[in-house]
């Protein structure tokens, strides 16, 4: 039941702020971006993801949306920007935003995490 409002609330606030690129100041300098990744598949996609942008200075948050194909990272503005988060993205192997994949990281993805239709 928690679980369901949570991402009903998730949901709202993802509308709310419909846009490829939104930012908006936190107390702490960090700001709020967001990134499409119209190419991710599945959980593990959602990990890899959350994994790659986690493990970069300067980003503090990450929450992935699979159904919405969308993430959410808080950043600290003054230490990455969003052009630099795409690539960490890319380089993952997953489309971010209007970058695409790099080629050699998505054939290396696991079959589950590549687009159906592209095979
Ligand atoms: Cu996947």
């Amino acid at each position: 039941m928690t679980r369901r409002l949570m991402a009903f609330m998730v949901a709202g606030l993802l509308i709310l702020s419909a846009g490829i690129f939104v930012s908006c100041s936190t107390e702490s300098g960090a700001e709020v971006a967001e990134i499409k990744l119209p190419t991710m598949q599945c959980m593990m996609c959602k990990e890899n993801i959350e994994t790659a942008l986690k493990n970069v200075d300067g980003v503090k948050a990450v929450e992935v949306d699979n159904k919405k194909k969308l993430a959410r990272v808080t950043f600290l503005p003054a230490k990455i920007n969003l052009e630099q988060m795409e690539v960490v993205v890319t380089t993952a192997g997953y489309d971010a935003n209007a970058q695409k994949a790099d080629p050699k990281a998505y054939a290396e993805l696991a079959e589950c995490c590549q687009v159906p239709d592209a095979k």
